[in-house]
């Protein structure tokens, strides 16, 4: 089971690194750390659970938080109370094929499970992005998301190209941005 020690922090030349992409199939250990990464992201999401084992809660984990330099990472985006989550899968490398001009930013800024400190500062992304990614099975997907489930999606991505949310930032001007950019409460 995956907990917060599993979970390396910035500093960590892993984090910085290009991640290596995935070939099919997967191997027993590339498909058990898929599961783990997921199991992680539900337990986190379980108040019971999360308490138990001091997990911070997350709707994404990319592979090479727990050390792994690979192209994958899962997302778990709930939905609306007792109804489905938004996006949940296991993306295997994940490619943005296209976006939208228009950005967006969450209103509360980012965080980051490697990232122990609050860095405030909008992280302005593609409000909506066409996606190609495969799943553990190998099996190719393509698919249109916006607003929070594509900025998740690019956070991830990023874990997976060694970039950190507050690379985004302006730090002279963290709450400064472009009036046509969407602001996501
Ligand atoms: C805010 C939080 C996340 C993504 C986008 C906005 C995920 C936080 C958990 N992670 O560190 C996953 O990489
Ligand atoms: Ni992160």
């Amino acid at each position: 089971m995956i907990t917060m020690k599993n979970i390396i922090r910035e500093g960590n030349d892993t984090l910085r690194a290009e991640a290596k992409k995935a070939t099919f199939p997967l191997t027993d250990e590339q498909l058990q750390l898929a599961h783990d990464m997921m199991e992680f992201l539900e337990n986190s999401q379980d108040p019971k659970i999360a308490e138990k084992y001091h997990l911070r809660a997350g709707v994404g984990l990319a592979a090479p938080q727990v050390d792994v330099s690979l192209q994958m990472a899962s997302v778990l985006v709930p939905g609306p109370e007792g109804e489905a989550p938004l996006f949940k899968d296991t993306i295997v490398n994940p490619v943005i094929i296209s976006h939208s001009v228009q950005g967006a930013a969450l209103s509360e800024g980012e965080g980051c499970l490697s990232v122990d400190r609050d860095v405030p500062g909008y992280v302005v992304r593609h409000d909506r992005i066409t996606l190609r990614y495969y799943d553990i099975d190998g099996n190719q997907h393509k698919i249109r998301l916006k607003n929070y489930p594509a900025i998740v999606c690019q956070h991830e991505i990023d874990h997976l190209h060694g970039i950190l949310f507050y690379d985004h930032i302006d730090h002279e001007h963290p709450f400064t941005m472009e009036s046509e950019d969407l602001v996501i409460e």
